[in-house]
């Protein structure tokens, strides 16, 4: 039985699976630090082998995922390139210049995807002037743009150039699931050209806690070492591992519902004159209902009333799908907010 979860702001806001508890309750735990918590190395080992990569570590969240990531790529006073809006440049409180003493060298993308050109150009000449650039993010899927999954052909052509210029190259695949899902691949076909990824359980997976980051032996030890200085060495922590095991194992698939249920609400939002502002990609619309009239207090309101939560900006809204919401729900709201538009 799910537990119904009617929370639009986003899929950090999943509760974990009856499973997941249970797991939890249950879960074989020793010293992480020592490396003897048996539910995290369960953890590490079948992210690992998802991915197609070496080795893998559980952090605490998606944000130290990255940090972690970065400063395993780059040494002090180093550039990075990153999508303009990404994530970890625009909101992750700027680990990467506090921590890493990085320079970023942000580039408006297309759809989140970097015009290799543009990717050329905010490198320069790694000889001679500037700071040398060592490190390529690519975010997966990209959340400004509307939750678009980038496909491996796009991912490959910046993988490419950075590979040209002996970079590093990280993916913020906070979403790689529903990417992957979205294009009918698997995840290890969009882990190829990425050096290192990290990949959120805590999202639409609704495991309570935390990331996995993907890659080599070798960068994964720099990670690891880089977690345990932003205390991200935890000691028992099978117990928030375990429902990340299930997470990892039984959650991806049906991501595909949440997708489709965007579409249905995609499609009836329509039909009430409530817009969409981005095109639908994957599991968030980011709507608008100045056409209708309403502002965002209408919104949140009428959401209020209907049993969902919702924060309605002025002129509209991102609303995220994920686990605890079903088709049932999906219409239920739509034929209430048809009485009240
Ligand atoms: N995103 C959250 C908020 O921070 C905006 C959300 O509600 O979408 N990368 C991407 C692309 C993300 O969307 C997020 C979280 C993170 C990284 C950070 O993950 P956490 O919150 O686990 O540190």
């Amino acid at each position: 039985m799910v537990e119904k979860n009617l929370d639009f702001r986003s899929d950090t806001t999943t509760w974990p699976s009856p499973e997941m508890r249970e797991a939890a309750a249950k879960a074989a735990v020793g010293d992480m630090g020592y490396g003897e918590d048996p539910s995290v190395n369960e953890l590490e080992r079948v992210a690992a082998e998802m991915f197609g990569k070496e080795a893998a570590i559980f952090c605490t969240s998606g944000t130290q995922g990255n940090a972690v990531s970065m400063l395993a790529h780059t040494d002090r006073g180093d550039s990075f390139i990153c999508e303009a809006r990404a994530h970890l440049y625009t909101i992750e409180r700027g680990h990467w210049s506090v921590i890493g003493s990085l320079i970023p060298k942000p580039v408006p993308g297309v759809e989140g995807f970097l015009p290799p050109e543009a990717v050329r150009a905010a490198i320069g000449r790694r000889r001679g002037a500037g700071p040398r650039t060592s490190l390529l993010c690519m975010e997966n899927t990209h959340l400004s743009s509307g939750g678009t999954p980038l496909t491996p052909e796009q991912m490959k052509i910046d993988f490419d150039v950075a590979k040209e210029h002996d970079m590093g190259v990280h993916t913020d695949g906070a979403r790689i699931f529903n990417a992957a899902v979205a294009l009918g691949i698997k995840v290890s076909e969009l882990a190829e050209y990425s050096d290192t990824i990290q990949a959120c359980l805590s999202k639409g997976l609704a495991a309570p806690v935390g990331s996995v980051v993907v890659g080599s032996e070798e960068v994964i030890a720099e990670a690891k070492y880089y977690r345990s200085m932003l205390g991200g060495n935890m000691r028992q922590a099978g117990i928030i591992a375990a429902p990340g095991v299930i997470a990892l194992t039984k959650m991806v698939d049906r991501l595909a519902e949440d997708h489709a249920n965007a579409k249905v609400l995609a499609e009836g939002l329509q039909k009430l004159g409530i817009k969409l502002r981005l095109p639908l990609k994957t599991n968030m619309l980011f709507i608008d209902y100045t056409d209708i009239g309403w502002k965002g207090e209408d919104w949140s309101n009428a959401c209020n009333e209907l049993g969902w939560k919702s924060r309605g900006g002025p002129t509209g809204t991102r609303l995220v799908i994920h686990y605890g919401m079903e088709r049932e729900d999906i219409d239920a709201l739509l034929e209430g907010l048809a009485k009240l538009v």
